[in-house]
């Protein structure tokens, strides 16, 4: 995927308005969004629609599909059927039910992320004892494209040796979770950033000393 100035807005605002306010103002320095729960369960899956149509933007759905396989096929099949790009699916479930994600992703001619350790604290306690068999579990399946965390640069430099430097690697935790833009960069394709410009006073301009600070 190819993510203009190497930044994905995460956009979490549940208030399709607001959202569109900040992605007119930022719409200069990005090509593509990442939405979620948040925003899904508030306006719903015509969100997806409203973005391409729009803004033309990639749409990442960050669903964190978790589920047995055949329901996750349903879920990846409604998500790419309503148009998005890219979907991100969780890899503790196993093979199976990552390639149910994979499948379906094949089948519309769209992405799959799998998502390794993830940027909180919390991560710690469970999934990042599995993260690097996660990710090499993503090897073993052919998927080149991967959520790793920002917030934790000796692991996130980890799962790149595991991944390899062909595959795709996208960032969230930057800024209000404490992750650094450039030295993630390092190791990772693209940022995931979120609360930093959208609950910005000025979303422009603090896409714009992001971009600049990576520069
Ligand atoms: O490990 C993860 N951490 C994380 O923050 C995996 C994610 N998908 N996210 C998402 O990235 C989170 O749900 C939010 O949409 C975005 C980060 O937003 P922010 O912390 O920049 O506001």
């Amino acid at each position: 995927m190819n993510v203009k100035n190497n930044i994905i807005l995460a956009m979490d605002l549940m208030d399709l308005k607001e959202a569109e306010i900040v992605c007119e103002s930022i719409n200069e320095y990005i090509d593509t969004i990442k939405i979620g729960y948040p925003l899904t369960l508030a306006e719903g899956l015509s969100t997806i629609g409203f973005f391409k149509d729009n803004f033309d933007y990639k749409v990442i759905c960050d669903y964190k599909v978790a589920d047995i396989p055949a329901t996750n096929e349903k879920i990846a099949n409604q998500t790419f059927d309503a148009g998005a790009d890219a979907i991100i699916c969780h890899g503790f479930v196993g093979p199976d039910s990552v390639d149910a994600c994979k499948i379906s992703a094949e089948e519309h001619d769209k992405d799959v992320f799998l998502l390794t350790e993830m940027s909180h604290p919390g991560a710690v306690k469970f999934l990042q004892k599995d993260a690097d068999d996660i990710a090499k579990m993503g090897v073993e399946m052919g998927i080149t494209n991967y959520v790793a965390p920002s917030t934790r640069l000796d692991r996130l430099s980890e799962i790149r040796d595991i991944v390899g430097k062909e595959s795709f690697i996208i960032s969230p935790g930057v800024g209000t979770q404490g992750g650094d833009p450039k030295e993630t960069l390092k190791y990772s394709n693209a940022l995931i950033i979120g609360r930093s410009i959208y609950n910005a006073e000025d979303p422009k301009g603090a896409t714009k000393d992001i971009i600049d600070s990576i520069q």
